[in-house]
């Protein structure tokens, strides 16, 4: 049974693969760890330690008190946080992505760290970005992610550490709202066409973005964590994607439920430059053939259960 310690695990990715990992491998083998203690069911159904990832001695101490053999490190500032604070995203970005694959490296244990679309620039081919393809992202996010897979790459490489990545789009979800992404508004749009029946979108129309549902982004983790390191020609990191839509198309789907709901546009220049140098869609064969990657949710799928799922949130 793997032994697993989780970075970030009150963040939007976390809050959930704490707990599917938990009901996978078992409570006591999943260490959630963060920042602060909100008491939510992660800190309250397994373990839990208050770590900073800047702190390199902390993060060790909690990895070897639990012996684990398994590092997932999610805590990160995304793309628009990155880009209001640099020097901020820097250190926390990359300092903690350090330290924990020092850990890794110390303690030998499997190493998984998600990537980004935004590790793709305004030079990338835009459409079905392949796997291997040009990187030169303008945002200091792009630059930690690129620099992150090159890094991870580099301690499997030197090391042999089994560091393995995704490069995940747009993240749906309705446990826990993201906070400070460029494709955050299309999680925002279902809570606001719930409560209020209409939406300001700070993406422009027309503006194509990969999305994926979190059932699916959480499977692809625990999927590329279980897979035949043998049949891996890529490590850091793999494409994967479920759908690819602007903020029209979104709407309209909403419509379908929710007929009175309405859309209006306020732009906002930083996101929708981040946004216009992302691909309109990427590649995820590799995925699909090293691992047996796929993904069960579609923009219409995800929207019947995201309505569902957050008008029950919503009224309760
Ligand atoms: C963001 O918008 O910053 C993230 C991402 C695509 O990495 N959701």
């Amino acid at each position: 049974m793997k032994k697993i310690m989780i970075t970030g695990a009150l963040g939007q990715i976390g809050s959930e693969l704490v707990n599917k990992m938990r009901t996978v491998y078992g409570n006591e083998n999943v260490i959630a760890t963060d920042i602060r203690d909100n008491g939510s069911d992660v800190t309250q159904n397994g373990p839990f330690e208050i770590v900073d990832v800047t702190d390199a001695k902390a993060m060790f101490d909690t990895a070897k008190k639990y012996q684990v053999d398994t590092m997932i490190h999610l805590a990160a500032l995304l793309s628009a946080t990155a880009e209001a604070k640099p020097l901020l995203a820097w250190n926390l970005n990359m300092g903690g992505l350090v330290n924990a694959l020092e850990v890794a490296r110390e303690l030998n244990t499997q190493f998984f760290t998600p990537s980004s679309i935004g590790a793709f620039g305004p030079t990338t081919p835009k459409d079905q970005t392949p796997q291997d393809t040009i990187q030169r992202p303008t945002t200091m996010y792009g630059v930690n992610k690129v620099a992150g897979e090159l890094l991870c790459d580099y301690y499997y490489q030197k090391f042999g550490v089994d560091t393995r990545g995704l490069r995940f789009p747009g993240l749906i979800s309705y446990v826990t709202p993201p906070g400070g992404g460029t494709t955050d508004y299309a999680v925002e749009i279902y809570y606001e066409a719930i409560k209020n029946k209409t939406y300001t979108s700070y993406i422009n129309k027309g503006t194509y973005m990969d999305m994926m549902y979190m059932p699916d982004a959480l499977n692809a983790i625990i999927d590329l964590m279980e897979a035949d390191a043998s049949q891996l020609k890529h490590r850091n990191s793999f494409n994967v994607t479920a759908m690819s839509f602007e903020p029209d198309e979104i709407a309209a789907e909403i419509k379908k439920h929710i007929p009175e709901f309405t859309m209006n546009y306020d732009v906002d220049p930083v996101r929708q430059k981040i946004a216009d140098s992302w691909p309109n869609s990427i590649d995820a064969s590799s995925a699909i053939e090293e691992w047996g990657f796929k993904a069960e949710y579609d923009l219409s799928k995800m929207t019947v259960d995201m309505l569902e799922k957050l008008k029950l949130k919503v009224n309760a």
